[in-house]
């Protein structure tokens, strides 16, 4: 059987106007997972527009289409299939965007997969091989046993910064209402991890040093979490992951996951006003300490990616101003700001669309940098401006000086300015190494930034990882 797989991107991913380079951080592991059940005898090709322009009157015509539209990539998905389905290719499509509206994914698709596809999957290839194929699978058994293994073969490693990234769990304990969990594990398990020694097994099946845990909170588990950095210490890896702040005031297992090359975390703080936690149902940051959590993460050598969401009901036009003023107070190294938008069928959705709040539905602009929702508390305008100011101001050389010199010593300051400096003052770089093809290369002083520091706990004992 011949199978095409293709991960669309939304169309300013290819435009030159715009910074490529956090398109060019992740492979389509979703992709590679699902092509590890094909048999042998399949030939698979797997397509990123992310990284590369695909000219749909020049590919081939396959057996099979397999699609992953994300919300700002639904269109150019359905363009993509709707122009193979003229060609009698059967279309298969799932991920995120499917399981919000499978209805709207099915005016495009043969077939249409709601949920994680480790269960329908296999199921929907046995039927496509006996001819038999349904409409549309919902996945409901949850498990990562026995889960072949991603096949990285088919992933063009020298076009992505980061091509080792992995997941090892699936979802998160938590249910903050505006973000896509509930909805897409509706009807099964929304909270499960891989066998701790199958875990281990795929990191060792990873070149070089660097990871990258795509999780969204890796320490959700603690049983798990801990006997997995029990597992890497000694592994010499350097690695990146996301948690929570709660699990980074947990005593003890920081300190562990530092200890097995752990060097930044994404950590969702969402907001500096605490009123809009409890109305979110972010519940686990109610009444943490964020300034610990930050003073914590730094004691263990660990830099921070914070995430902040802007135009959240509580929020006033002082809101930008202020979340920068404090990051920047923290020495936080790099921060993602958003802005608040409900994704279909998120509690977030239900509460707008129900108020009548809801402004379009044009999911190109559902991109966290455009505002689609009415704000309560100031106007669209003043939310989208607010939003690049606080870029801009996060961002500035003053502020990188300052952030870094509220570090706890010189080399961490050092790390600092090497990090956010690299990150968004040098896009003409990133841009030519992109261009050239070749954006692996910038690889090794990631790896370096990453490891030339060590927590000042592991320098005092010389244990953790060089
Ligand atoms: C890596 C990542 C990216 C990468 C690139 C994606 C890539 N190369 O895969 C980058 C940085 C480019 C990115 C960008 C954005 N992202 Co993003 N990203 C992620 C992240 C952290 C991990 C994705 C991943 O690899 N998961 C692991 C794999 C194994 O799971 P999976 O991809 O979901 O695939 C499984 C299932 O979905 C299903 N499946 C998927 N496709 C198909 C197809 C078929 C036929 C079947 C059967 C099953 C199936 O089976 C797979 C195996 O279980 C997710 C968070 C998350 N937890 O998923 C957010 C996430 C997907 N991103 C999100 C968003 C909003 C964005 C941006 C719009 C944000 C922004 N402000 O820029 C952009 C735009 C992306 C675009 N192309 O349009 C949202 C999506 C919301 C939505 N409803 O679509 C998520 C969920 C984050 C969040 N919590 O809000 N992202
Ligand atoms: S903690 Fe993160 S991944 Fe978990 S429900 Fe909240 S926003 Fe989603």
């Amino acid at each position: 059987m011949r199978v095409t797989m293709i991960l669309p991107a939304l169309t300013e991913a290819t435009s030159p106007l715009f910074r490529p380079v956090k398109y060019s951080l992740f492979p389509p592991l979703g992709l590679a997972t699902l092509a590890g059940y094909l048999g042998p005898d399949d030939e698979v090709t797997l397509y990123d527009e992310h990284v590369e322009r695909i000219r749909l009157d020049t590919l081939e015509t396959p057996d099979l289409l397999v699609l992953q539209p994300y919300i700002t990539s639904a269109r150019r998905s359905y363009e993509i299939a709707d122009h193979f389905r003229a060609r009698g290719v059967h279309v298969a499509m799932g991920g995120l965007h499917v399981t919000s509206l499978p209805d709207e994914a099915a005016a495009h698709a043969d077939t249409v997969f709601t949920g994680p596809g480790e269960d329908t999957w296999p199921l929907f290839l046995k039927d496509f091989r006996d001819g038999v194929p349904a409409r549309r699978y919902d996945s409901t058994r949850r498990t990562l046993a026995g889960l072949p293994p991603v096949r990285r073969d088919l992933i063009k490693r020298h076009l992505y910064l980061v091509p080792n990234s992995l997941v090892v769990s699936r979802g998160c304990p938590h249910h903050c209402d505006f973000c896509y969990k509930d909805a897409f594990f509706e009807g099964g398990k929304s909270f499960y991890t891989q066998a701790v020694d199958d875990a281990l097994a795929e990191i060792e099946r990873l070149p070089g040093r660097h990871l990258y845990f795509l999780d969204d909170h890796l320490f959700g588990n603690r049983r798990f979490a801990e006997a997995l950095f029990d597992g890497m210490a000694g592994m010499n890896r350097v690695w990146q992951a996301a948690g929570t702040v709660k699990s980074v005031l947990e005593p003890g297992l920081l300190e562990r996951a530092a200890g097995a090359g752990l060097r930044s975390l994404f950590v969702g703080f969402e907001t500096v006003n605490g009123a809009n936690l409890a109305e979110r149902r972010k519940d686990q940051n109610i009444g943490r300490d964020y300034g610990e959590a930050v003073r914590r993460l730094h004691g263990a050598g660990v830099m921070v990616n914070a995430s902040f969401v802007f135009g959240l009901d509580q929020d006033g036009p002082d809101v930008f101003d202020r979340t920068v003023e404090w990051a920047v107070g923290q020495g936080i190294e790099t921060a993602t700001f958003h802005i608040m938008t409900p994704y279909p069928s998120t509690g977030l959705w239900k509460q707008l669309e129900a108020e009548g709040r809801i402004v379009h539905r044009d999911w190109d602009l559902y991109d966290t940098r455009h505002v689609v929702h009415r704000p309560r508390n100031m106007t669209a305008r003043q939310l989208e401006d607010g939003y690049w100011r606080a870029y801009r101001d996060f961002y500035r050389w003053s502020n990188i000086w300052r952030g870094a010199s509220a570090q706890p010593g010189a080399h961490e300051r050092l790390r600092h300015l090497a990090y956010a400096g690299a990150w968004k003052k040098f896009e003409p770089a990133w841009d030519a190494l992109i261009r050239s093809r070749r954006v692996v290369r910038a690889l090794p002083l990631l790896e370096h930034t990453l490891a030339a520091f060590r927590s000042p706990a592991a320098r005092g004992s010389g244990a953790g990882t060089p």
